[in-house]
């Protein structure tokens, strides 16, 4: 008796550590919020007690980074472990109907953990291409896209809420299309006579701005054209509660399937980019308007997959990750924003976009109790683009030496293990493109080259200055980079240059 007890006791040791080695891991990526949009940063503008409470039981990381200040690049750096500008695919804000902008083969995150024998989902904002070199077939079999990357289960908005089409893509299918209604896509000319942005001088506005038209629905702007697919529409309030649903449903399906084999749920959501819709029953419930309404909206989403772990009783092995895709912004068109003064990303200047802190350090909180301590926070540089790596090293997957090129293991990192030195040396980020201006961190310092458009440039005309010679910034005294010390440090601004010029060439920054 004495023994068996014994050998169950040695029994559960030994698998209570070889399972807690392959944990689930719920990955979800928030649309534009800042590094202030969150309570547990400090915000005061909304309340998001779900992401509180996944901070007050995991770590707050304070110096992380999407690899971009815009969605496509991020994301497409953060699957591959690749930075996005080192190829003109998925270096840029992609519009709906873009072919898929990683090529099937390529090592991703999903792709790792399914030969480390994960069931590996994708809910939500994809913003990566669907289809082969003429684009996406809406009205046949969209392929490639994510289940050749790696995922065995898709459901997902192709790009943006501001983009067409407006349709939820399920596997390799839009979902519900009626075969009799089907759907035309096009950015260059009209299709159908839905109204354009033509017909309202607010947007016209926009389209002097922004160079291009926007198709109005449910008076909100879209880019790009569509007509068709009446059947298979979204509804944009209801869009954070159908993630959500699917992505619970999702984690529901693989604790029943086999409960030996985790899954990994990479949860993209739609909020809070624009168009801002949050479901009616947020209405109101935030000082500052739509914007803040819909960072209520999104912590209950997020509280909706809690609950669902804890109710599954998966919370003791199940990895969650929260982070967003880029800095939050204020004035992206057409929002009542304008009317509340404060800054989604305090303390940090400037703003999705933009090469400033506010551009790329993003919230990121981690939760994996009994391997992350509770309540702490980490100052250690890590990115998005890390998370291949990591993944892999916590898996016990060895990545080629010609995978994920810039991705750095940080898994003792992420687990509060310390370090003689910071696993991440150095990193690049843009706002998207592959010449960049780009801003190259190493250590504490900072350089953001000299040049940009769109919001980059806005920011810098407050210091002409910048303009030319670049801006340099010392992070750990001055990290809302007021004190431009260019002129103050040649020396440091030439290394960086140095640094920068060496990863480019060298196509690679993991040795
Ligand atoms: C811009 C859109 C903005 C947003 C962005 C992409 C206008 C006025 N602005 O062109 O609304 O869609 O593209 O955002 O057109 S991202 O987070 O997906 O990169
Ligand atoms: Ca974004």
């Amino acid at each position: 008796m004495r023994a068996l007890v014994v050998g169950l006791l040695l029994l559960s040791t030994c698998c209570a550590v070889s399972a807690a080695e392959r944990p689930n891991i719920v990955f979800i990526m928030a649309d534009d919020i800042g590094y202030g949009d969150l309570s547990c940063y400090g915000a005061k503008h909304a309340k998001t007690p779900n992401l509180d409470r996944l901070a007050s039981q995991g770590c707050r990381f304070l110096d992380a980074h999407s690899p971009a200040s815009t969605c496509t690049p991020t994301r497409s750096a953060l699957l591959t472990g690749r930075y996005a500008w080192r190829q003109e695919a998925g270096s840029r804000i992609a519009p709906g109907d873009a072919p898929l902008l990683i090529p099937p083969g390529t090592t991703t995150i999903a792709s790792v953990l399914k030969q480390a024998g994960y069931a590996t989902g994708v809910v939500g904002k994809w913003h990566l291409g669907l289809g082969g070199e003429k684009g996406p077939d809406w009205n046949g079999e969209l392929k490639p896209g994510p289940l050749e990357i790696g995922f065995d289960y898709a459901f997902l908005m192709p790009a943006t809420g501001d983009r067409v089409p407006c349709v939820y893509v399920e596997d390799h299918r839009v979902a519900g299309l009626d075969a009799a209604d089907p759907i035309q896509v096009n950015y260059k000319m009209k299709v159908g006579n839905e109204p354009t942005g033509k017909d309202n001088p607010e947007l016209l506005k926009l389209k002097h701005t922004h160079g291009h038209d926007f198709t109005i629905i449910k008076g909100v702007g879209r880019i790009g054209w569509m007509t068709g697919g009446k059947a298979a529409r979204w509804t944009d309030e209801d869009m954070a509660d159908t993630f959500a649903a699917k992505a619970v449903s999702f984690v529901e399906r693989q604790s029943k399937a086999d409960s030996s084999k985790p899954f990994f749920l990479y949860l993209a959501t739609h909020g809070i980019h624009v168009p801002r819709v949050p479901h009616p029953r947020f209405k109101g419930t935030s000082p500052v308007g739509t914007r803040g309404d819909g960072i209520h909206e999104l912590d209950d989403t997020v509280g909706q997959v809690l609950s669902a772990l804890d109710r599954l009783k998966l919370v003791d092995n199940t990895l969650v990750i929260f982070t967003s895709d880029n800095g939050g912004v204020m004035d992206d068109g057409y929002e009542d924003v304008g009317k509340f003064d404060y800054h989604p990303n305090a303390p940090l200047r400037g703003t999705k976009g933009t090469l400033f802190e506010g551009g790329h350090r993003v919230p990121f909180i981690a939760r994996w109790p009994g391997r992350i301590q509770p309540a702490t926070t980490n100052n250690t540089l890590i990115t998005h683009l890390d998370m291949t790596a990591t993944f892999a090293a916590l898996t016990g997957v060895t990545l080629s030496n010609d995978a994920a090129v810039d991705s750095f293991n940080v898994l003792p990192t992420l687990l509060g293990e310390k370090a003689d030195s910071p696993p991440r040396p150095h990193f690049v980020a843009h706002t998207g493109g592959t010449q960049g201006p780009f801003a190259i961190r190493s250590g504490d310092w900072k350089f953001i080259q000299p040049g940009g458009g769109g919001r980059q440039a806005d920011q810098s005309k407050k210091d002409p200055k910048a303009a030319q010679a670049g801006q340099l910034f010392h992070l750990a005294d001055d990290v809302a980079e007021q004190d431009n010390l260019v002129t103050k440090h040649p020396e440091k601004v030439a290394e960086l240059q140095k640094l920068m010029k060496r990863l480019r060439e060298q196509g690679r920054s993991r040795l």
